[in-house]
């Protein structure tokens, strides 16, 4: 049976219209489900939105909505994006739904009898935009006079009853953990910081709130709602149907394998996260990668998209596979990074249209016209051949690597490396001479470049599934043999195969008249 891969991404506030850094996270993310899919894994890929809290409260009356409105809203847009990108997730979960509000119930009940809730009153600061408590120590004055916590946006001050959970005495166990698992967090800044945190000592944790109801009632005290992390984090284990079989029946998901955010919210997911399901009892979730934050560096976009946050916008324009190719292979994955119009057109003409765009329609194209479009049936091979598709056999060993690590834009700098190997070795052979003076010799260098082209086009098909689709059916590759398997069992194009047509795969991106 094939081995199973349960990964998630963040769920999103559905507070605002989605943005460019939800579209990276969603998009590395399902880049590494298809991945893992195309590998053999049995995967279940979860995204969805995060609806309770006092922001989305806030946030709904200033424009007018109840919660639930606003929620619904905007969490259709986030599906609606979803669709847009390629996202090819199992599941999309809102934390507003009935089997959200049953497993939390559960696991709440589950850390309350391993005596790790209490009620006490809670005095402290609380950033609404953050969603998060802090220490007066994390916290400072800012030059126009209001407190500022640790990510730059306001606290306010709150006092009231409240129930807390004895994070204090996890520090160890916690510490432990990191210790005994030095992949549980990535990538080390991360992992360092988050150490050095939990050394710093731990207080407990505010866990629920009286003073307004737009959440997850505590069970047998209904006047408080949890906090939303408690009721975000919980979104995990609800997906796999947690506590029974009953909502969805995927509990032998659990454990994730892993989860996927942006480093703002490293704490949540490795400190709380881990902290809540110890007590729980329940299996702890097997790695937390943290990506980086995106930013346009100021420089308009395209003319027509402006300065573009909008990813629906963003794919008007470039088109998804450009896009998605863009945002992986330039940001090293989980560093910051920047996009810009240049930067996306610079990049995707560079390697997608002139590396291999154009070397699929040179070797193709003479393919059609002089080996009456069938695969040409290949001589011995020389070391000049052995050797790019030596190449090209190695890459799955090291895209796999690299996977493992999230380090996606090592995947792609590795294919795009064969490809340029390839159009070197291409203009080496010179095939089109050849034609004239050794046809036999011209039908084995149109193969070896047809079969690198086919081990390229089935690894770039996580990143690129449209295009790489294409490719892969002009290739004459038929749907059921482009799996990673058959990289590896000695799968090669069949001689005298006939071929459809060649047609562009990647145009270049062509800037509008002005
Ligand atoms: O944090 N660049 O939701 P969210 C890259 N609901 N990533 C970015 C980004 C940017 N400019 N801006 C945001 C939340 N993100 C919580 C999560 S999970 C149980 C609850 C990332 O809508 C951010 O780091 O504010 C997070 O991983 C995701 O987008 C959703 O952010």
């Amino acid at each position: 049976m094939a081995e199973r891969y349960y990964l998630t991404t963040a769920i999103s506030y559905p507070n605002g219209k989605p943005h460019i850094g939800h579209a990276y996270e969603l998009i590395a993310t399902d880049a590494l489900a298809r991945f893992k899919r195309l590998d053999g894994y049995d995967v279940f890929f979860l995204t969805g939105t995060d609806e309770h809290g006092i922001k989305m409260l806030q946030n709904a009356r200033a424009q007018g909505l109840t919660p639930r409105e606003l929620a619904d809203a905007n969490s259709a847009e986030f599906q609606r994006m979803s669709a847009a990108l390629g996202g090819s997730n199992d599941d999309f979960i809102r934390t507003s739904e009935a089997r959200h509000k049953i497993a939390c119930q559960a696991i709440w009940k589950r850390m309350e009898e391993a005596g790790d809730i209490y009620k006490d009153a809670y005095s402290g600061w609380y950033s609404v935009r953050d969603e998060a408590y802090y220490g007066e120590d994390e916290t400072h004055i800012s030059e126009d006079g209001t407190r500022i916590g640790p990510q730059g946006t306001p606290v306010d001050w709150i006092e009231e009853e409240s129930y807390f959970f004895r994070l204090s005495n996890f520090q160890d166990p916690l510490l432990k953990l990191y210790a005994e698992n030095p992949d549980f967090i990535g990538p080390n800044e991360r992992r360092n910081e988050v150490i050095s945190f939990v050394k710093s000592g731990l207080r407990d944790l505010s866990i629920s709130r009286t003073t307004f109801d737009w959440g997850i009632p505590v069970p047998g005290d209904e006047k408080h709602v949890m906090y939303v992390w408690v009721d975000a984090l919980t979104n995990y284990l609800t997906a796999t149907g947690y506590p029974e079989d009953g909502n969805g029946g995927r509990t032998e998901f659990w454990p994730a394998d892993l989860h996927v955010i942006g480093k703002d919210i490293t704490r949540f997911h490795t400190v709380y996260w881990p902290a809540f399901l110890m007590s729980a009892g329940l299996p702890l979730c097997k790695r937390v990668y943290a990506h980086g934050f995106l930013f346009n560096r100021g420089e308009k976009m395209s003319k027509s998209v402006g300065n573009v946050i909008d990813p629906f916008a963003l794919v008007d324009t470039y088109g998804l596979d450009r896009l998605r190719y863009f945002l992986l292979r330039e940001v090293p994955f989980g560093q910051d990074g920047n996009y810009s119009h240049d930067g996306i057109v610079n990049r995707t003409n560079s390697e997608l249209a002139n590396d291999l765009g154009n070397l699929a329609q040179r070797s193709l194209s003479m393919v059609a016209k002089h080996c009456e479009g069938r695969v040409p049936d290949p001589g011995a091979f020389t070391e000049a051949d052995e050797l790019i598709l030596k190449a090209a056999g190695d890459l799955l060993a090291q895209c796999r690597e690299a996977v493992e690590k999230q380090q996606l834009h090592q995947v792609l700098a590795a294919i795009i490396g064969v490809v340029s190997q390839a159009n070197r070795y291409f203009a080496g052979e010179e095939p089109w001479a050849l034609r004239k003076t050794d046809f036999d010799r011209m039908q084995t260098v149109l193969y070896v470049t047809a079969e690198v082209l086919r081990t390229v086009a089935i690894l770039l098909q996580p990143f690129t599934p449209e295009s790489a689709g294409k490719l892969l059916d002009i290739l004459g590759v038929q749907e059921d043999d482009r799996g990673f398997d058959e990289l590896t069992k000695g799968t090669r194009l069949a001689p005298g195969a006939s071929l459809p047509a060649p047609k562009p795969i990647f145009p270049r991106f062509v800037e509008e008249e002005a």
